[in-house]
């Protein structure tokens, strides 16, 4: 058998500002990842509401990057999106070819990621929400979550914690479950 080189996948990591983004990419990715952040200064205290996230010195201000492979036939490509509302714009350069994505939320600021949400329903791309409980806490059940961020039913909502490898690996396989049941659906029908 001829060894063959295996599928690479796009997926995004999106959600508000300082929901863990980075934070998820780097603690699963399998090579350093590639990082572009720049230290939050006294200057953006008017616009950059680090209420919650008080202890956050730096912002990504274009993406994260990072790989990881599922077994030995699928390696997933990782784009950490920047949160900050003024850097919105390349989302869509970074959507270009992505088969799925992670949609982070904070359990303290579920309203952080509405915008995330809107994005990938209004692009038909599949996502399921994973909610970074920070501290380790999760003080709301998944059904809550759904219901406050008023997903429908196919939405698949997860807990997590963005610093545990095991936890964000979990999360980035059940999309991956998710992508190939809506494949072999497609190819059924
Ligand atoms: N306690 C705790 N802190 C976390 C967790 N996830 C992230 N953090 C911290 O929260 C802050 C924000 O995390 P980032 O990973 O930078 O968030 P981000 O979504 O990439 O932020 P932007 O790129 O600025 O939108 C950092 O100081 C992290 O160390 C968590 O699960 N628990
Ligand atoms: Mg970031």
């Amino acid at each position: 058998m001829r060894p063959t080189a295996p599928d690479a996948v796009k997926i995004l990591v999106a959600g508000g500002f300082g929901v863990g983004k980075t934070t998820l990419v780097g603690s699963v990715s399998e090579i350093a990842p590639l990082r572009t952040e720049e230290p939050l200064t006294a200057a953006g205290l008017d616009v950059d509401d680090l209420a919650g996230i008080e202890e956050k010195r730096a912002t990504t201000v274009a993406l994260d990057f990072g790989r990881i492979s599922i077994g030995q036939d699928l390696v997933l490509y990782l784009f950490g999106t920047p949160g900050q509302q003024r850097f919105w714009f390349m989302w869509n350069d970074l959507a270009i070819g992505a088969l799925g994505a992670v949609v982070l939320v904070d359990v303290r600021r579920p309203e952080s990621s509405f915008a995330a949400i809107d994005f990938f329903e209004r692009r038909g791309i599949p996502f399921v929400v994973a909610v970074n409980g920070f501290h380790g806490r999760h003080p709301y059940p998944a059904a809550e979550i759904r219901e406050a961020l008023a997903l429908p039913e196919h939405v698949q909502v997860l807990l997590c914690d963005a610093r545990e490898r095991a936890s964000s690996r979990d999360v980035l396989l059940a999309l991956i479950d998710q992508l190939i049941e809506a494949a072999s659906g497609a190819a059924a029908s």
